[in-house]
């Protein structure tokens, strides 16, 4: 008779590669020993730790699925998945942080840029020596990409940009800026453009006093009138589905973050209930508590084999983005209801840093809202089926 395993229902470390186990024990080994120890106090002090990048790109993690020509891996979308819920399982802002230099940043130049912009960015930012943000949302532009105001106007040797991007991680530290913005030369289309930190007009103030992602920074970018040459612009995407293409491997990718996330919650909250009595016996022996521990290992384990699964349909190139939605939103959502649960379990405690339970929880909040929030997948998930926009 197979044991059953109480932390892996359904046996996931069995549908892994020998390279996916190896990626995955190295994150994890770096998440736990170097995140980790730092985190209660990067929280409370909302520091955010630039040497992170270059460490996460000494052991690769920054460029998984990118070939090797560039200096990155090579490897699954699958191994991918597996080092964010990792990092998350330590904090949502270490994991943002690696997705935005990893889906947001590096890929869109490995996938629309000119071999120009792929030698001279890919191996800095993939070894972390290099910072880079990913600037979509604006003020006024957030689930509506489409209405954003940032112009690029044309000049004589390339473009000048104008306008202003909002609630950027990354974007205070960032070396390199991939930024949308409608050019006019093209017909008001969408375009995307590589910009460098120190060129005159831009700048990237911190957006202080979040109550959510603390470890991780964001900012504003603001471009008043930077004039880039034509090669700053990425040659080969036009349209929404430029930032769209980055945003489904991110938010897939966020999809088994989510999930590390949840998954300390209730590892903490079972133990939790192991070790606090109350009326002469442990909480864990009482049926409503076993009953949480119960709902959150079912929708973990359910979560999990469904973001395995979209990531081995990416590897196979069959990924369509509605199924990104989907684990997206449901791992974030099911993530976030797990986080506030497991708070409650651990009672009075629950409310401070030291049983770092609260942290994820407020942390999920914005991890539910970014990448597209709970609801504006509802809507991508409810038009697929209906063929009804409910958008607007
Ligand atoms: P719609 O008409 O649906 O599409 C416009 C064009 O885009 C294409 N497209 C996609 N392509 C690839 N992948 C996808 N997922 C795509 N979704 C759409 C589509 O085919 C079309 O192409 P074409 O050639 O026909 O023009 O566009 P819409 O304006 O109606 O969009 C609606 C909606 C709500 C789905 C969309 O705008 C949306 O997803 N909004 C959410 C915005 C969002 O996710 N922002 C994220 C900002 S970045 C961020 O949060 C980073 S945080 C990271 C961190 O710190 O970890
Ligand atoms: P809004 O779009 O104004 O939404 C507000 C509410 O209205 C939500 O509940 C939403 O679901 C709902 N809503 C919106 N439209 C509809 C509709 N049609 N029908 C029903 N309900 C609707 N962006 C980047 O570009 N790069 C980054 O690196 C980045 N990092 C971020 C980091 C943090 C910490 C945060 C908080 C945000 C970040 N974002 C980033 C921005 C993020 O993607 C947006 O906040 C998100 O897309 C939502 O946009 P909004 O905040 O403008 O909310």
């Amino acid at each position: 008779k197979t044991q059953f395993q109480w932390d892996d229902a359904f046996l996931l470390e069995d549908q892994l590669t020998e390279d996916e186990r190896m990626i995955r024990d190295s994150a994890r080994a770096y998440a736990q020993d170097r995140l980790q120890p730092r985190v209660i106090a990067a929280y409370r002090e909302e520091s955010t730790d630039p040497e992170i990048f270059r460490e996460m790109g000494d052991l690769g993690l920054l460029g998984v699925t990118v070939s090797e020509t560039y200096g990155g891996v090579g490897a699954s979308y699958v191994a991918y998945g597996l080092v964010a819920r990792e990092v998350e399982r330590v904090d949502s802002g270490y994991r943002s942080m690696m997705s935005v230099q990893s889906s947001l940043v590096i890929y869109p130049i490995y996938a629309y840029g000119s071999e120009e912009q792929k030698q001279k960015y890919l191996p800095k930012l993939i070894s972390g020596e290099w910072i880079g943000c990913f600037g979509l949302t604006e003020p006024d532009a957030g689930s509506d990409p489409a209405g954003m105001k940032t112009r690029a106007i044309k000049t004589e040797s390339g473009y000048r940009l104008v306008g202003s991007k909002m609630w950027i991680s990354n974007a205070p530290l960032a070396d390199v800026f991939v930024v949308w913005a409608k050019s006019e030369a093209h017909g008001n289309a969408i375009r995307g453009f590589v910009l460098d930190k120190g060129m005159k007009g831009l700048s990237a103030p911190k957006i202080a006093g979040k109550l959510s992602l603390r470890a991780s920074i964001t900012g504003e970018i603001v471009m008043d009138n930077v004039e880039v040459g034509e090669d700053a612009m990425l040659p080969n995407v036009e349209g929404l589905k430029g930032p769209f293409g980055c945003l489904n491997r991110a938010r897939y990718g966020i999809s088994w973050g989510a999930l590390g996330a949840a998954e300390f919650c209730w590892h903490a909250a079972r133990q939790y209930g192991l070790d606090r009595k109350q009326f002469n016996r442990p909480l864990a022996q009482t049926q409503l508590f076993q009953k949480k521990l119960a709902d959150m290992q079912t929708e973990i384990s359910l979560g999990l084999q469904g973001s395995l699964r979209v990531g081995r349909l990416m590897d196979e190139g069959r990924m369509a983005p509605e199924m990104i939605s989907l684990v997206k939103r449901n791992n974030c959502g099911k993530a976030l209801d797990i986080a506030r649960m497991a708070r409650d379990m651990h009672g009075g405690n629950g409310i401070s840093e030291e049983y770092q339970v609260m942290r994820h929880m407020v942390n999920l909040e914005t991890v539910n809202t970014y990448e597209g929030t709970h609801d504006v997948h509802a809507l991508i998930l409810g038009r697929a089926q209906t063929g009804l926009q409910a958008f607007f």
